[in-house]
């Protein structure tokens, strides 16, 4: 059993992350926080307890749900140009919480208060014991290091999906951000990147290199696996449902799959294969912010090394992936 943060903002591929997290059981998920990304925090948080109250067990109604600042760092809010219905849940009617409260912390003061509890821990492996999963802008984690920066010792690792490292041409062609260069959760809030990169985490970043490839495709026998469990359990109905959201609009069923990418590695390391890489985050340019700047240049005196180092997943074996993840979609039971 694994202890996992997963800080968020649901949105559609966030919540089936969700969904797949409460529903593996080697994960325990010991609180939820939500940043502004694809909707704005406060609606997040609102959709986190719209998921955990989905789930309806016993387990999900006791994970604290906490809500980060409305706004990035030190920029505006950018809304996201994409739609993931008006309600950041695909318009299904998802609207109650089963009377589920928010928790009177602000996310960051979740965040240092779960490291503190759980990262002097030791897992029966020998890792420390919480593993820290960031499926939106970084803005949560990096107030949390401002106010403990003992935080990133604390931590077994942290697991986020952002970035483009230049593994191959995912990051170009399928560029997330406002501009052709970047990755929306980085582009959102490049500041709190730059500060999360560079605070010394054991961090594995799952880029547009991995999350957006066309591999990532569920096949029709998951759909048929979804669609038969789909009268008892209610993750793979709200799967089957946004994947026909996104379809309907032309976009892959990737689309709605990135975030649970992050579950799969917590959960199995050896899904995606890792590189090292030393990595800037732009945040000046009008052009180009937000990119994840790699410097791939081979002469052994023109490498960067002043920029920090972060693994950064290379390739990723998304069958297994996918069976992963609807196998515990189908389990799961209201
Ligand atoms: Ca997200």
């Amino acid at each position: 059993m694994k202890n996992i943060l997963i800080d968020c903002d649901p949105g559609i591929d966030d919540s089936v992350a969700l969904l797949y997290a409460l529903n593996h059981d080697e994960l325990k998920i010991c609180a939820i926080t939500t940043v502004s990304g694809n909707l704005t925090s406060d609606e997040c948080s609102l959709n986190a307890r719209r998921i955990l109250h989905l789930c309806n067990s016993s387990e999900a109604r006791q994970i604290p749900v906490a809500c980060g600042p409305l706004k990035p760092l030190v920029r505006p809010y950018p809304r996201d140009p994409f739609f993931h219905g008006s309600d950041g849940l695909r318009d299904l009617g998802l609207v109650d919480t089963g009377g589920l409260e928010e928790n009177v912390q602000f996310a960051a003061d979740l965040i240092v208060e779960t490291v503190n509890r759980y990262g002097d821990t030791v897992s029966e492996e020998g890792l420390k014991a919480l593993t820290v999963l960031c499926l939106g802008p970084l803005t949560n984690l990096a107030l949390a290091i401002m106010k403990d920066p003992t935080l990133p010792a604390k931590v077994a690792e942290v697991i986020l999906i952002g970035g483009s490292f230049g593994f191959n041409t995912a990051g170009s062609v399928r560029a997330t951000g406002d501009n052709p260069v970047s990755e929306w959760n980085v582009y959102v809030d490049p500041e709190a990147a730059s500060l999360v990169f560079n605070a010394g985490f054991n961090l594995t970043a799952l880029g547009l290199d991995v999350v957006t490839l066309p591999s990532i495709e569920l096949s029709p026998s998951h759909r048929q696996t979804l669609r038969e469990a789909s009268p008892e359990s209610p993750a793979a109905r709200f799967l089957l449902d946004l994947l026909d959201f996104a379809e309907s609009r032309q976009f892959a069923s990737w689309c709605c799959l990135i975030d649970s990418l992050a579950v799969a590695v917590a959960i199995d390391h050896s899904i995606v294969e890792v590189g090292e890489v030393n990595v800037a985050v732009e945040t000046q340019s009008s052009l180009s912010l937000g990119q994840t700047i790699v410097n791939r240049r081979e002469r052994v005196d023109s490498q960067w090394t002043h920029l920090p180092k972060i693994k950064a997943a290379k390739t990723v074996d998304a069958d297994r992936f996918l069976e992963s993840l609807v196998k515990a979609l189908v389990a799961s039971h209201p």
